[in-house]
Formats: structure tokens, C-alpha cells, sequence
């Protein structure tokens, strides 16, 4: 194609409103100084507690302002990027590359095999041509009704993508479809078929929903399938061989759909698993995935998904196209990252799980810095960026590439890439190093794409009205805790390690890329400052400390402005963002909730691990929501309900803050000539906000009959907690 009529496949346009956000932050920024000038020149010269809850203070402010550049820097440029819909089949609809896309599933008891096929048969069901397309199922579980689910989900899609295609299903996932999808109303012989589908996907759901109750196989479509006889050797999820089957073998000619059209190719995995090899969880399962693949479809697009996120627009997959086959820009691309969003959030998000923000502000701005991170799901690479190649200049996707003529049977391939998802293939390799994804660390993905970064490739985030992929987010205050935990432990871990993007990425990526990883790796470094926040001001109240500048003093107007500004901006952002006020309330109570346990938990976990201390234990609570508890997340009420050192933490700041707000109002209702309002001004300011943001808390110690209420266990220690430290503040 001639230099001058290239189209670009897609166009990035700038965020709008720049200018008016650099100066909003240029003037945040002059009110921190204002801080800082005030917090030197007038500390304190009475008593040791008042002189180091200054210097707390103090400390903690030039955190959050440290913090708050940091996110300043994924906000300075934002871009967004739009595809030019009509252009790509115009175009390159015969050159299309081969897909693999990787479903990832670990345990038939958290992640139901019936959720896991709709995953499986959404993607199948892609708008795409289905020779090029290959889906392939790593069961970390190595679960035989995993495997029978699958079984079923082959069946089942002979009926169900012909059915999409003629019903224009939107999304492709059955449960997600019938859950909402009317009968069509025209055609008797339509709704006959219509009707007939619905039957079959119940039927079949049930009967792996009875299966996976009982644990047990049908006995006759055991006898039926030959893979079953692999779990006559399996003597538990951990010590087992390889068992892979190629379910449906796209090369062949039966494998076709009732209408006649060919297949996509359908592959289960369960690699080998010993007790003496470390398995290197989801990494080592989607190394073992790109290689056994590479012998299979050897696509030169890889998606991977989890198995709870269910493909919600069946064009998702040219969607991504458009940016790696951009003739111009398109070959420096590494990965294009979807973000992830949730299909069963409540109305207002009480956990805020959808971290908004981060969605469509944050990463945006990581992408104009020279690409997203990697997190782990709805992302497609290039093959060769995930195994390791380097970007260079004359490198060009080639994507008119015929892949190896692979002549063997499907029963020949199966045994022979059998040795590739070994225990021991790795050992000696590069795996897990430089190729595929990185082994030794919670959070792979974001290493994974860093070192990806810094080979040269540059990444695309792409962040389509219509979300492309939707997950499950978790349904109870704990479980989102805990996952948070996990994810700021791994990113501090990060931190801490030899891949510290400033350190790692020196030379290799710009600074401002480096700078963009490191909000997300130092959310556990907030607990300090959101823990000395949350309690020293408010002890200091009972204990007539001022640490704040008096209500009529000019210098209040700098915290003042710092604070408000800060929040309004943070409101708009979030309403702008598409939430509701309610729902910027609820991301402002689970960030304090989060900073004082989850992070402080990270935190303390990585400190200890550091100085060879094992780590403090949690109980994991399953995934599997009741029905009591699924009401109540729908009606948008804080699920306690279990103990846990968590809650006894969350319980104890609010009453502590309760109590030292009602002593800050009681003070100046006591002494009006005093001022003490106007001397404690801010502090009652910023424990009745603590107050206000823990309403559904005292409300869960104190009002609550439900079963999701506050464990009384927690409730009688907190209390005692609060009152002690409050005792102690006061004498
Ligand atoms: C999922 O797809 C449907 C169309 O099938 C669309 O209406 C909906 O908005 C999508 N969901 C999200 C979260 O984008
Ligand atoms: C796993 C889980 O809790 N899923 C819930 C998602 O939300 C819907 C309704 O909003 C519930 O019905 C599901 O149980």
C-alpha cells in the first residue's frame, strides 16, 4: 500500500479541560506550601506529645502530598483511544490473525464450572472467523467436573453460535443472556427455536450444577469419553499428571455447528502438578498455556480472561485489532489492555469496587505515559511481547503468516504437548524469567507488563462504553478487603524489589512511565498517614491539643483550600466519571476503611516477610454469596457478619472518633467565651467527618438485627478499645 492513502485504523484524541486541571494543580499545589511554611514556623514549643503528634502530622501531609503528585502524573495528559469502526474489514477482513484465547480457572468450588463455561462459550461465540479462533481452558483445579463441563459446553455450541448469529445475541454468555433477553415476539417457528435453545442451556446447567453438588460425574458420559480415564490417576489437585484434551479440533471436518459452519478449536488443559514443584499459580498455568498452544493454533494474538469475566460484546476481539494492525502504529503495540469492570455492582457500589476513578481517569493518563500496566484479565498480547522479544524499529507484524501446517491427529498432538505442560519442562529455561509471565510474585501481571515496557513495546488501553469483558466483584466488606490486602501487598513487594520501576525501568522506559507504576505499588505506604489521620487529631481534640490553625487565622485558609478543593475536584472527577454522589460517599468510606486495614495489613505482612517473619494469617472466606447476603448487597447494606481483627479495627476508629467528636462539640457547647471552636475548629471538622463516613458502621455495632450485622464479639472489644484509648488520651 502506497505511503499516502494510509488510514490510520484508530485516532487518540487528548482529554479535554488540560490547561484548567494543570492550574487547579498548580494552585493545590501553592496551598501544600502554604502547609509546609505553616508546619515549620509554628511548631509547637509545649509538650513532648504535642511536639510529636506536629511531626506526625506533618509527615503525614508530605505523604499524601507525595501521593497526591504521583496521581497528578497519571492525570497530565490523559488520552483516549477510538477505533475507526467501518475501516478493518474494509480493509484486512481476509488477514485477520489467529486468536488463543486463555481462560484461566483454578478451583470448581469458588469458581463454579457453570460460570467458567459461560466465559468459555461467550468467547466462542465472538464475531470473528472461527478457524482463527482457539480457546483454551488451563484447570489449575484439575477437576473432572470442570472437564465435563466442558464437555457440555462443546455440545451445547453447535446449537449456540449459530443461535447467536441468528438471534443477534448480545451478550454471548447464556446465563447473562437469558437472564434479561425476552422470547422474540414475531415468528412462531423463531420462538419455537428460541424457546428450544433456553430449554437446552437449562437443562445442561443443571445437570452440571447437580454434578458439581454431589462432586460426582454422570456415570454414562463418563464411559462415553475417553478423558475421563486420566482422573483414574489423579490422586489429588496437586500431584497428578498432564491431562490436556483437544475437545474440539477446529482442522477437522466434523467439527462444525448444526448450521454446518466450522468450529473455533477447544482445548482443556490441567498441567502436571507435584508436591516438589513450586506451580507458580495463574503464571505458571498461562506459561504453560502459550506453550502448548504454540504447538496447537500458535496464534499471534493472545487474549486471556477469567474465567468469571464473561465476553459482553461479541466484537471484542476486532476492537483490538484496529490498534495491532494500525499499519503506522500498530507494530510497536505490545499489549491492548481492556479495564475490568463488574457485572453485579449495586447501584451506588458500596464497596466501590469499580474503582471508577482509576477506570477511566488513572489509566487513561498511564496510557498517554507510554502505556498501561497489565493486570492480568481482558488484555491481548502479542505473542512474541509476552515471550519475551525485544521491540525494534524494522520489526513488522506479519500477520498474513501461515502457521506451521500442524499435520498430526488431535490424539497424536494431545500426547505430544503433554511434555510442555510438565513439572520439569521449565527447569533450566527462561521460563518465568524473561519468557512468558513472571514467576515470584502476587501481583505477575504488573511485572509481567513492566518488563514488557521495558523491552521496548508500548501498551494501548482501551476503554469502550461498552465494556468489553464483566466479572464478579466481591459482595461482602471482607472479601473486598482482603482482596485489596492482597493486591497492596503485591505491590509493595514490588516496590521493594529489583523490579522498582525507577530502578528497572532506568534508561528503558520514560520517567514519566516509571513514575505512572508507582501509585498503584505504594497503596500499603498510605496506612500510615490515613491511621495517624484517622486518630491522632481526634485524641488530640479530648486532650486539648490544637493541631491546626485556629478558625480566624489567615493560615486556616490553607488547609482550607487544600481540602475542599481537593474533595469538590475528587466529586466532580467521580460524577463525571458517570457515578452518583452516593456512590463518591461510599469510594470515600472504603478508602479510609481500606487505608487503616487492608493496607495496614500489606504493610505490616511485607515488613515482616522482609525481616524473615512469617506472615499474620487470614481465614479466606469463600466466594459463594447466600441469598441473605446477596439481598443485602443489592439493597446496598455493609455486610459484616463474620468476626475478624479487620472489623475490631474498623469498629474501635469509628468510636474513637465518635467519642472525641462528641467531647470537640461538647467543649465548645461547654465554653463559649472560650473559643474553643474557634481553636479546635478543623479537628471537630475532621472527626465529624470520620463521624458521618462511618454512619453504616454504628449502625451495623449498634442498630442492626440481621445476620449481617457486627459479631458481638467485635462490638464489646471495640468498645473497650475505644474507651481505653480514649481514657488514656485524656490523663
Ligand atoms: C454489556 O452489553 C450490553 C449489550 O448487550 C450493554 O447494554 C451494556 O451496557 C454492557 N455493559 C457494560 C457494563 O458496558
Ligand atoms: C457471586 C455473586 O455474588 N454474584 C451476584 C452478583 O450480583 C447479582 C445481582 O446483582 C447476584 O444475583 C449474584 O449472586
Amino acid at each position: 500500500m502506497e505511503k499516502n492513502d494510509y488510514l490510520p485504523l484508530f485516532e487518540t484524541k487528548p482529554v479535554r479541560g488540560r490547561i484548567l486541571f494543570r492550574l487547579f494543580a498548580a494552585s493545590i499545589l501553592v496551598g501544600i506550601c502554604f502547609i509546609c511554611v505553616y508546619r515549620i514556623r509554628f511548631f509547637p514549643v509545649g509538650g513532648k506529645v504535642e511536639k510529636w503528634s506536629w511531626i506526625g502530622l506533618f509527615l503525614s501531609e508530605l505523604w499524601f502530598s507525595f501521593y497526591w503528585f504521583l496521581t497528578i502524573v497519571c492525570r497530565w495528559n490523559s488520552v483516549y483511544r477510538f477505533p475507526y469502526k467501518n475501516r478493518l474489514s474494509q480493509r484486512f477482513e481476509k488477514e485477520l490473525p489467529g486468536i488463543d484465547i486463555f481462560v484461566c480457572t483454578a478451583d470448581p468450588l469458588i469458581e463454579p464450572p457453570s460460570m467458567v463455561i459461560n466465559t468459555v462459550l461467550s468467547v466462542m461465540a465472538y464475531d470473528y472467523p472461527p478457524e482463527k479462533l482457539s480457546i483454551y481452558l488451563s484447570d489449575d483445579g484439575g477437576s473432572d467436573l470442570t472437564f465435563y463441563a466442558m464437555l457440555e459446553a462443546a455440545t451445547f455450541s453447535k446449537k449456540w453460535l449459530p443461535f447467536c448469529k441468528e438471534f443477534k445475541v448480545e451478550p454471548r454468555a447464556p446465563e447473562a443472556y437469558f437472564r434479561t433477553a425476552f422470547e422474540p415476539d414475531d415468528d412462531p417457528v423463531k420462538v419455537k427455536e428460541w424457546l428450544s435453545v433456553k430449554k437446552l442451556y437449562e437443562e445442561m446447567k443443571m445437570r452440571i450444577e447437580s454434578a458439581t453438588k454431589l462432586n460426582r460425574t454422570p456415570e454414562d458420559i463418563c464411559k462415553q469419553h475417553k478423558g475421563f480415564r486420566e482422573w483414574d490417576f489423579v490422586s489429588s489437585k496437586r500431584d497428578h499428571q498432564t491431562i490436556h484434551q483437544i475437545l474440539i479440533d477446529g482442522r477437522n471436518a466434523d467439527a462444525i455447528d448444526v448450521k454446518g459452519k466450522t468450529l473455533p478449536t477447544l482445548v482443556y488443559l490441567a498441567r502436571e502438578k507435584r508436591p516438589r514443584y513450586h506451580h507458580n499459580f495463574k503464571a505458571g498455568a498461562m506459561n504453560a498455556l502459550i506453550r502448548v498452544s504454540s504447538r496447537i493454533s500458535n496464534a499471534p494474538i493472545i487474549l486471556n480472561v477469567d474465567c468469571d469475566m464473561y465476553s459482553n460484546n461479541s466484537k471484542a476481539i476486532k476492537d483490538a485489532m484496529y490498534f495491532f494492525m494500525d499499519e503506522e502504529k500498530g507494530h510497536e503495540i505490545g499489549f491492548v489492555q481492556n479495564p475490568q469492570s463488574f457485572h453485579n455492582l449495586s447501584k451506588n457500589d458500596l464497596y466501590g469496587s469499580s474503582l471508577r476513578v482509576i477506570v477511566e481517569v488513572e489509566l487513561p493518563g498511564f496510557d498517554a505515559n507510554g502505556g498501561p500496566c497489565y493486570i492480568g484479565t481482558g488484555c491481548f498480547h502479542r505473542r512474541e511481547s509476552l515471550c519475551g522479544k525485544k521491540y525494534s524499529k524494522e520489526f513488522k507484524g506479519e500477520w498474513r503468516r501461515v502457521n506451521k501446517k500442524v499435520e498430526e491427529s488431535a490424539s497424536v498432538l494431545e500426547e505430544r504437548c503433554k511434555v510442555l505442560a510438565s513439572c520439569t519442562y521449565e527447569q533450566n529455561t527462561d521460563w518465568g524469567n524473561e519468557m512468558g509471565l513472571k514467576y515470584g510474585c502476587a501481583l505477575e501481571d504488573i511485572i509481567t507488563g513492566l518488563a514488557i515496557h521495558c523491552r521496548g513495546w508500548r501498551s494501548i488501553y482501551f476503554n469502550p462504553i461498552r465494556k468489553a469483558f464483566l466479572g464478579v466483584a466481591p459482595t461482602t466488606l471482607l472479601q473486598y478487603l482482603i482482596q485489596h490486602k492482597r493486591w497492596a501487598e503485591g505491590g509493595l513487594q514490588i516496590f521493594l524489589s529489583k523490579y522498582f520501576p525507577l530502578i528497572y525501568g532506568h534508561k528503558r522506559i520514560p520517567l514519566k512511565l516509571q513514575l505512572s507504576y508507582c501509585p498503584y505499588l505504594l497503596w500499603a505506604v498510605n496506612c500510615l498517614a490515613t491511621l495517624f489521620y484517622a486518630t491522632v487529631p481526634s485524641l488530640c481534640l479530648l486532650k486539648d491539643i490544637p493541631l491546626f490553625p485556629k478558625m480566624s487565622c489567615p493560615w486556616v485558609l490553607s488547609f482550607a483550600y487544600v481540602m475542599i478543593a481537593n474533595r469538590a475536584y475528587s466529586l466532580g472527577e467521580f460524577i463525571w466519571c458517570g457515578g452518583t454522589i452516593q456512590g463518591w460517599l461510599n469510594d470515600q468510606r472504603m478508602w479510609i476503611f481500606k487505608g487503616t486495614t487492608s493496607y495496614f495489613f500489606a504493610f505490616l505482612d511485607t515488613v515482616m516477610k522482609l525481616f524473615g517473619f512469617s506472615e499474620t494469617a487470614f481465614v479466606i472466606t469463600e466466594k459463594v454469596a447466600d441469598e441473605q447476603i446477596s439481598q443485602r448487597y443489592e439493597q446496598e447494606v455493609m455486610e459484616f457478619g463474620t468476626p475478624s481483627i479487620m472489623f475490631t479495627i474498623l469498629a474501635t476508629l469509628a468510636l474513637l472518633n465518635l467519642f472525641s467528636c462528641i467531647g470537640g462539640i461538647k467543649k465548645v457547647v461547654d465554653d463559649v467565651q472560650t473559643k474553643a471552636l474557634d481553636q479546635f475548629g478543623l479537628q471537630i471538622l475532621l472527626s465529624s467527618l470520620l463521624v458521618f463516613l462511618n454512619l453504616p458502621m454504628y449502625q451495623g455495632l449498634f442498630f442492626r438485627k440481621d445476620s449481617g450485622k457486627m459479631p458481638p464479639s467485635v462490638t464489646y472489644l471495640s468498645i473497650i478499645y475505644a474507651l481505653l484509648t480514649c481514657t488514656a488520651a485524656m490523663y
